[in-house]
């Protein structure tokens, strides 16, 4: 009897653990579109096309290899509207009773999985770099998870930028030269485009049918949905942006929401690009002197570093991460984070690159959203959801760490020792938002005064208990402490009257 081979949609490399172990002449591989994965948050449309697209020409793929493809299409009259539930119609239909399946990439799903009467058999997806037991190994009896150590240790076991043991240039990181303002112009079209070919736009019109509603703009759609497209835009990338990537890695601007990064999260997550191929594709640039030390090293990190830390710390801290709120915050996000009007033009030009392409780069995320939301106190749950939402490279074993951990510091203190916040001062320096914005990052109260400056403040006194020991942040309270009451209590009231404006839907 032949078995099931699960291929969920961010599963699509062919050499994927269940695969590997299937047997090509006997199992069937059992891929589905389904509303339960469609809509467990409102993904923005461009994502969701993404993946069935791909999903599509992968199964096409496989059949060609030799497999036979079980494929549901969303619109499938017998789509039972579940992984499980396709699962189930499938074994009915080729009298199976086991499933190899890849482990998915989020709780929710890989307890689905166990809950499923057949046999299912998760096998570990080993397209990470470290695995579960890997990361557990390196966390055990360390009282503070800090990336760097973990980087070190990866770096060693890849080698990369490596050389007789010690690492190229001389130094592990290179950051102190990778945090340069924008730059008055960019000589870089940005990521490689593709026009959808006539699969794509099946699914442009499928995902308009049904996911129409959702925020975010659909079209024009320019994404990868092949391997050999993807490598096509990761060559691209290496070639025209890697050398600067490092320079304006923390660069903001409001005409390019882009800049110099590689725009190759959705293909690395989905498995359309491998992380070997893209380290060992930019290390090259390296060696052939195309692509200096700070920008490489500073990639190279981004991914054996920060996601594969992220990635273990999802999966050590267990289901409830997403529930965590040490902060008891717990402010509805407002409606500008879905494109409602904004006097902030940081927050409405991150928005805005969010709806036009489902994608935003780091700093964006960090430091204009992400950076709001904490401040103003928005309950983190929800902040999770909405980036889990509005991304195309959004799954929960990256999202939820870099949400609840990295940026909101709900998970008090797991991945970051101190939080990300800061005030206008910190955007202005970076970007070019303020110049076009109504709010002056320079008046600190009264009219116009930016609400980053409020809030800034406004944070820190509210949290004082918690943070003001924290070694990195004495000087923030020595600061506040130095101000005259009457001026705190000037900042405080502002701040206040600002989140009561926005909290009754003003705009602000
Ligand atoms: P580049 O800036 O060019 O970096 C290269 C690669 O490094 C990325 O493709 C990515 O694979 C990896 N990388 C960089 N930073 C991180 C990080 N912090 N965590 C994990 N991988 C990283 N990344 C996701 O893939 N999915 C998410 O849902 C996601 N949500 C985020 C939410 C917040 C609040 C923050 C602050 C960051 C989030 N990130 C997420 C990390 C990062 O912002 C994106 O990986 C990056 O913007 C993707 O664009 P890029 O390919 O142009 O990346
Ligand atoms: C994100 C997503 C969406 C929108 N749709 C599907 C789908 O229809 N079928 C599927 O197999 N996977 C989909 N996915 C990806 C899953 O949600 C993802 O595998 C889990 O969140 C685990 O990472
Ligand atoms: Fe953002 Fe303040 Fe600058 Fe306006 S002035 S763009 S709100 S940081």
């Amino acid at each position: 009897v032949s078995r099931l081979v699960l291929v969920l949609g961010d599963q699509l490399s062919p050499d994927i653990h269940a695969l590997r172990e299937a047997d090509r002449d006997e199992d069937v591989v059992v891929m589905a579109e389904v509303m339960s994965e469609a809509s467990y948050v409102r993904h923005h449309p461009k994502k969701i096309a993404f993946l069935f697209a791909a999903m599509r020409k992968f199964a096409a793929r496989l059949r060609q290899d030799g497999w036979t493809v079980d494929y549901t299409e969303l619109d499938d009259t017998e789509n039972t509207g579940s992984i499980p539930g396709e699962l189930l119609r499938r074994a009915e239909q080729r009298g199976s009773a086991e499933v190899l399946a890849t482990e998915p990439g989020e709780w929710r799903l890989i307890e689905a999985l166990n809950d499923c009467p057949l046999d299912v058999t998760q096998l570990s997806d080993d397209r990470f770099l470290a695995s579960h037991a890997r990361f557990e190994d390196w966390a055990k009896d360390r009282k503070e998870l800090r990336m760097e150590w973990f980087y070190r240790e990866m770096r060693r076991e890849t080698g990369l930028l490596m050389e007789d043991g010690e690492p190229a240039g001389g130094k592990w990181n290179f950051d102190h030269e990778n945090r340069k303002p924008a730059p008055g112009e960019i000589d870089y079209g940005g990521p490689m485009e593709f026009t959808p070919d006539e699969i794509v736009e099946e699914v442009l019109d499928l995902v308009e049918a049904r996911f129409g509603e959702n925020f975010g703009d659909l079209r024009p759609f320019a994404l990868a949905t092949e391997p050999v497209q993807a490598r096509r835009a990761l060559t691209h990338f290496v070639k025209n942006a890697l050398p600067k990537f490092g320079d304006y890695q923390d660069a903001m601007l409001e005409v390019n929401g882009f800049l110099y990064h590689a725009h190759v999260s959705f293909y690395l997550n989905a498995g359309l690009l491998s992380w070997q191929e893209i380290c060992e594709a930019a290390e090259e640039a390296w060696r052939q002197g195309d692509a200096p030390i700070n920008a490489v090293e500073g990639f190279i990190r981004q991914i054996i570093g920060w996601r594969e830390y992220m990635r273990g710390i999802y999966f050590l801290q267990g289901p409830d991460y997403t529930s965590r709120n040490i902060l008891n915050h717990d402010r509805d996000l407002p409606g500008f984070y879905w494109g409602g009007e904004t006097r902030m033009n940081c927050v409405g030009s991150a928005v805005r690159d969010t709806k036009d392409h489902a994608y935003a780069h780091h700093i964006q995320r960090l430091m204009v959203t992400g950076n709001f939301a904490l401040l103003a106190g928005i309950d983190p749950h929800q902040v999770h959801e909405w980036y889990l939402e509005v991304y195309a490279d959004a799954y929960e074993w990256v999202e939820a760490p870099n949400v609840i951990g990295m940026s909101q510091f709900a998970d008090g203190g797991v991945v970051g020792s101190k939080p990300y916040i800061s005030s206008g001062n910190y955007i202005d320096r970076m970007s070019d938002y303020c110049a076009g914005c109504h709010y002056d990052v320079k008046t600190k109260t009264g009219e116009g005064a930016c609400p980053f400056n409020l809030l800034y403040w406004a944070f820190l006194d509210r949290h004082r208990d918690r943070f003001e020991r924290n070694p990195r942040m004495g000087n923030m309270y020595r600061t506040w402490d130095r101000m005259k009451d009457e001026k705190r209590d000037t900042i405080l009231g502002e701040a206040e009257e600002f989140l009561g404006r926005m909290e009754k839907g003003e705009v602000v």
